[in-house]
């Protein structure tokens, strides 16, 4: 039984999930993947179902009806490797933005080194961004720039989705709390781990603009966001927290 989990939510990337599939069993560490799949109108479930025939013991499916964000598939699927025994459990997006080769070196960061959370950072030496229009890549520098000046994370890429966990600290987050679905989700899954003084680490890597499918980013996930993280910071100064205490 794999010690890692890949979970890979997926809305319409049916041209993208068998190759990243391939990719991470590919890889000289052992990984079992949970793919949760929002319905795709694109058939990227049931394009999933027939890989799982090559990969029966290692590749899950989550199914749930409808388009209902990155956040809860995220939360859904964190919910599912903590009913399992899982001890790390990654965060990658489908569409080959994050490079699979690159999850090992989260995975040692967190299993050799001493990170609880390993963060695959495009920020944390210089703008490691290839392909996205330089409008795209101000957009999110400055974003995780604010977020950085808002709550005072010692953190260059606040709004990074490809991320290690290490079980325990989705274990002191209260999952059923989180309410964010887009960027947002990203920034306080990292706000609520720092709060909690787990010990966060940037692993510097490149983020290359899908060449496949089509982007689900919208400008409800840029608002959620700016205003999200005000009311994260205004909420977190009214509580004290520890790691022993439940979020
Ligand atoms: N299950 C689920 N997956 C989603 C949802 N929205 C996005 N995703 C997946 O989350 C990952 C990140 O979404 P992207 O659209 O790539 O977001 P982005 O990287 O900010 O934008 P682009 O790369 O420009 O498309 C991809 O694997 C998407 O398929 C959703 O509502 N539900
Ligand atoms: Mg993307």
């Amino acid at each position: 039984m794999a010690e890692a989990l890949v979970i890979i939510p997926t809305y319409n990337e049916i041209e993208n999930v068998g190759r990243i599939i391939k990719n991470v069993f590919s890889l000289q560490r052992d990984f079992h993947i949970l793919i949760v799949d929002d319905g795709s109108p694109d058939g990227t479930g049931d394009k999933v179902k027939e890989i799982q025939q090559d990969y029966p013991d290692g590749l899950f499916l989550l199914e749930r009806t409808g388009k209902l964000g990155l956040g809860t598939a995220y939360i859904q699927g964190f919910k599912w490797a903590l009913q399992r025994s899982y001890r790390y459990i990654f965060e990658m997006d489908a569409d080959f933005s994050h490079n699979p080769n690159d999850l090992i070196r989260l995975y040692n960061a967190c299993s050799k080194g001493n990170a609880h959370l390993a963060i695959g950072s495009r920020y944390v030496t210089g703008v490691n961004v290839v392909n996205w229009p330089m409008s795209r890549v101000l957009l999110s520098w400055l974003a995780s720039k604010y977020v950085r000046w808002v709550t005072g994370m010692d953190i260059h890429d606040t709004t990074a989705g490809f991320i290690c966990y290490k079980r325990e600290v989705l274990e002191k987050i209260n999952l059923n709390k989180i309410k964010f679905v887009g960027y947002a989700f990203q920034i306080e899954m990292k706000f609520k781990a720092y709060l909690l003084k787990f010990k966060i680490e940037e692993i510097p890597v490149v983020f290359t603009d899908r060449t496949n499918g089509t982007s689900k980013m919208s400008k409800g996930i840029i608002s959620e966001a700016i205003f999200g993280v005000i009311k994260m910071k205004f909420k977190s100064l009214f509580k004290k927290y520890e790691i022993s205490q439940d979020d």
